[in-house]
């Protein structure tokens, strides 16, 4: 057999960047392992990334431009896509148009989507996904620094004494560097104090766990402030050589927060813990602050970013080896965007509005007069614009607002009145359905590019695989579109080396040092140098040299050469729980899912540890609104309803619900919790609130509860709730409806698709209240099941569903067993799926941890659970934990 190629690359999903070897069989199929030699993860990966080859296959993908859903050739879709903007323009001028992008993009694409819009359109009108995931730290960067810099660098997790992450679940989204963390703890001792209202897997393994009330970290942090500058822990030399404004902002931080039982009152904390986290911070010079939308997504985001930086500067822990404030980024390419300029507020290269000079400077390296001189739309401003009409023509890339934007009934409603909405995506999503033209972009191993990671290092992703159909990349649709619109002079670029190197020689056009991101010494290379890119940091204002951490001497890229002090205080809160909402509603993600679940919801092993959409509570708030593990519930905001189930967890604090943000319309009836967030955003970054929304929440009286088991991918309608899990061979739905069972049988049964051909074999009980069916093809096997019974009565589904993967015919006896949905043979159910790299069940490990398993390594060496990427090992010790407490019992 023909060796396998292997081709590096980088994984698509989050900021940590690791590098990924994709190994492709002469058969055309593709596995994939860490790159040993990527200096983000040498080597490791987490669950998503590991099974980034089952998610290359093309079910569910874009492979045609559509226009009104009718398929149609490029040159068609292309020419209206630049007519109908042209018209816009000419008509109500640039502002009547604009971009809403994202981090999916590669940097290259980014680059052109932003010099077509900013500089040849003439507005400013583009602006990003980022605006709902790094704006606040972008804005708090530039406010301390004067240019959004994260000075940090990975291995300063390796050789910190004291790590704090706050806002961030970083076993679950950043897995690779929580890894690097807990090996620093174990080797050197590293303390991690965890800052975030739930305990979350991140938390269950750290020295400190602050829960603190939703929305106050901005009090805690100037305590800490406070705290430091009493206890006289603070770097004189270092404010006085390298800052300004430290005076204004002690005195705020000691106003807002006098004492520590005044911070531990306005945090819902104890003094003995918030004492400990100062002590701690106060003694280790060696600390690194790791945030992400904890702080981000918050109606005072900015406020808590610079809470935060004030303390590093106040300590003088900034550009040392392990030390400094660190922001981590989300997507993969959430730098490459803010490099380029990809929010409405940047102008590009890190040059913003507020500089004449800068913008003059832009428009001459374009050669583009018309370049916009103010900054545009923020998203949610954007939308809003959509809405009222003042947006005529909408082009969406590579992100999905009907599901991830807040308030998203209102920006599906915005959409479908826009006169013309262009989407560029690769799959079907709910926003693709409010596209009048549809374009099909090439996805992660057909793309060709370079992003950039949390730490400022470029890396190529590289093409492995075809384009299918007549998918084409981004860059290229966007030049066409220029092209057409009569910019063909300034978008005639051929390759994305081309757009790199452009990208580059901007970033050092007129830079004499004034702004650090500097690619100036990538700006002349070859062809081949960009194809074998190695991975490496920005700046690069040289060929050879490589600046890793930044802010070492003390030097920063503001106008008098110093980091600014904020001075911040303690804002009520954007959300006040009240009577009628008396839940503060947390929304975040889950660690085996990426976002809107166009990729991961199509693996089944990324979809089995957490498979529906569920509300997490506390006991005692699931009991006071009558409600246990399991219930349907409906939970509304302000903004909107959507039903999921309840998982009653004790990880919640009272008062305090988490919903995951991945659920779509693809995937169950209504469950984005983009339809219940507010748009309430942050004054400086106009980022939203998307972590905290007073909620209710009720239980639905389901009648009937109905399980399909197929090889179809259906959207089924008319139900009151459904989900869809993927599984070996096919799909399982949920189906739950709050008619009697005699009714939901009727409902659920027209979902069943029976072929000409199959054989249908059917069973109800004598009273009509329960249903069982399955149809059999040709062959012998079977092809779809459906279970319906009153709630909670439905038989177990694992063996029906592990008929779907073996499409084997069935004896005799499997028939006999099918209309009663058990196994001829008893099968151990290995239950909710715990790892999903080695697909190890709770039930499997209980069983282990029985026989006398146990540890987390006895574990590892019998079943392999946790071996891999490790983020599974919390809820390995949770069910160790729980048998040693049924034994002490
Ligand atoms: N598995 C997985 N990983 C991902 C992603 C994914 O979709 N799935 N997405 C990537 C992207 S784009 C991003 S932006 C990152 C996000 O990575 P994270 O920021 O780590 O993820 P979230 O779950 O959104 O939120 C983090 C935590 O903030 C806490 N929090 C809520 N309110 C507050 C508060 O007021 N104060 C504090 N201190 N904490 C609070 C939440 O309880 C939550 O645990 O993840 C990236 N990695
Ligand atoms: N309630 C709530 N809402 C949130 C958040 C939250 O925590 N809570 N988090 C926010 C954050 S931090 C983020 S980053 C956003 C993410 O929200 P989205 O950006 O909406 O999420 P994705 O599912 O990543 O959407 C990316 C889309 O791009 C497509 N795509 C992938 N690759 C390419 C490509 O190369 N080209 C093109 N053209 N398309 C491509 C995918 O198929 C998918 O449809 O959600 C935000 N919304
Ligand atoms: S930590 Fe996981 S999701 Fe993030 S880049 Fe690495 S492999 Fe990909
Ligand atoms: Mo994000």
């Amino acid at each position: 057999m023909e060796e396998a190629r292997e081709v590096r690359t980088t994984c698509p999903y989050c900021g940590v960047g690791c590098g990924v070897l994709a190994a492709i069989a002469a058969d055309g199929k593709t596995t994939v392992r860490g790159d040993p030699e990527h200096p983000a993860n040498f080597g490791r990966l987490c669950s998503k990334g590991s099974a980034l080859g089952e998610t290359l296959g093309l079910d569910g993908r874009l492979l045609h431009p559509k226009i009104g859903g009718r398929q149609a050739s490029w040159d068609e879709a292309l020419d209206l896509v630049a007519a109908k903007f042209s018209q816009a323009i000419a008509e109500h001028g640039p502002d009547s148009v604009a971009f809403y992008v994202s981090g999916q993009l590669l940097t290259e694409d980014y680059y052109v989507a932003n010099k077509l819009m900013k500089g040849f359109i003439g507005s400013a009108n583009i602006d990003t996904n980022s605006r709902l995931c790094m704006a606040s730290s972008v804005a708090g960067h530039r406010r301390a620094f004067g240019e959004d810099i994260v000075p940090g660098v990975y291995e300063d997790f390796d050789c910190a004494d004291l790590i704090v992450l706050t806002g961030s679940n970083t076993a679950w989204c950043h897995p690779v560097l929580y890894q690097r963390m807990l090996a620093a703890r174990r080797e050197r001792g590293t303390r991690i104090v965890v800052i975030d209202p739930r305990r979350t897997a991140t938390a269950d393994e750290c020295d400190l766990h602050l829960a603190l009330d939703p929305g106050t970290d901005v009090l805690l942090f100037n305590g800490l402030l406070a705290h430091l500058v009493q206890g006289g822990k603070i770097d004189a030399d270092f404010i006085r050589e390298s800052t300004t404004g430290f005076d204004a902002a002690a005195a705020l931080a000691t106003a807002d927060a006098p004492s520590i039982a005044r911070v531990a009152k306005g945090c819902g904390l104890t003094v003995a813990d918030v004492q400990a986290f100062y002590d701690l911070f106060a003694g280790t010079e060696r600390t690194v602050t790791v945030y992400s939308q904890g702080v981000n997504q918050s109606a005072h985001g900015t406020d808590k970013v610079n809470a935060i930086i004030n303390c590093h500067l106040a300590t003088g822990r900034i550009g040392k080896p392990g030390m400094g404030p660190f922001s981590v980024t989300g997507q993969p390419n959430a730098m490459g965007g803010r490099e380029v300029g990809g929010l409405a507020n940047q102008l590009a290269a890190h040059m913003d509005f507020a500089d004449q000079s800068a913008i003059d400077r832009v428009a001459r390296f374009w050669n583009a007069p018309d370049t916009a001189r103010r900054a545009g739309l923020k998203a949610v401003d954007m939308f809003q614009a959509v809405a009222d009409g003042r947006i005529k023509a909408l082009w969406i890339m590579g992100t999905n607002p009907a599901v991830s934007m807040p308030d998203a009934s209102r920006v599906r409603a915005a959409m479908s009145k826009c006169d013309f909405v262009v989407v560029s995506d690769v799959a079907r999503t709910d926003t693709t359905r409010y596209a009048d033209v549809l374009l099909p972009a090439a996805a992660w191993g057909e793309k060709d590019g370079t992003v950039t990671n949390s730490e400022r290092r470029i890396s190529r992703q590289t093409p492995f695989l075809p384009l299918p159909g007549e998918a084409k990349a981004d860059w290229r649709i966007i030049c066409e579109v220029a092209a057409r619109m009569g910019f063909g002079d300034a978008f005639a670029h051929r390759t994305p080396a081309e757009i790199f190197r452009e990208h580059a020689a901007l970033s050092a056009f007129e830079n004499d040092g004034g702004r650090l991101f500097d690619l100036g010494g990538v700006a002349d290379l070859s062809d081949a140098d960009y194809a074998g890119f190695a991975p490496r940091h920005w700046p690069a204002p040289n060929r050879d040299e490589q600046q890793i951490r930044l802010f070492a001497d003390g030097r920063f890229p503001t106008p008098d050469g110093r980091a600014r002090f904020v001075p911040v205080r303690q804002e009520a809160t954007a959300f006040t729980v009240d009577a009628d909402y008396p839940l503060a509603l947390n929304t975040g993600r889950l660690r085996d899912q990426w976002h809107t679940m166009t990729r991961t919801g199509n693996v089944p092993r990324l979809m089995a540890n957490a498979p529906e959409p569920a509300v997490d509570l506390n006991p005692a708030d699931a009991a006071a609104h009558h409600l246990k593990d399991g219930d349907l519930a409906h939970l509304s905001t302000r903004f909107g309803f959507v039903r999921a189930r309840v998982r009653v967890s004790e990880a919640q604090r009272r008062g305090q619900a988490f919903m995951p943000m991945h659920w779509s319309g693809q995937f169950a009836a209504r469950a984005a919790a983009g339809l219940l967030s507010s748009p309430v955003t942050d004054p400086h970054s106009g980022q939203p609130e998307l972590k905290h929304v007073p909620a209710r929440i009720v239980r639905e009286n389901t009648g009937w509860a109905g399980v399909l088991i197929t090889r179809r991918d259906l959207r089924p309608t008319g139900f009151v709730h459904w989900s869809r899990l993927a599984v070996e061979g096919g799909w399982v739905y949920e189906l739950t409806g709050t008619e009697p069972p005699d009714q939901g049988i009727l409902l659920a049964r027209k979902l069943l698709g029976v072929q000409r051909q199959d054989q249908l074999l059917e069973y109800v009980d004598r009273r009509g209240l329960a249903y069982r069916a399955a149809a059999i093809d040709e062959s012998g096997a079977m092809a779809e099941a459906l279970l319906v019974a009153a709630p909670d009565q439905l038989p177990m589904r694992d063996w029906l569903v592990s008929l779907l993967a073996t499409r084997e015919p069935l004896s005799a006896a499997d028939r006999r067993a099918l209309l009663s949905g058990r196994s001829p043979v008893p099968m151990p159910a290995i239950g909710r799926v715990v790892c999903s790299c080695f697909h190890v069940g709770a039930n499997q490990i209980a069983s282990a941890v029985a026989a006398g398993c146990d540890s987390l390594e006895a574990i590892g060496s019998t079943l392999r659970a946790g071996t891999n990427c490790g983020s599974c090992r919390s809820e390995i010790r949770a069910i160790i934990d729980a048998r040693h407490v049924q034994a002490a019992e």
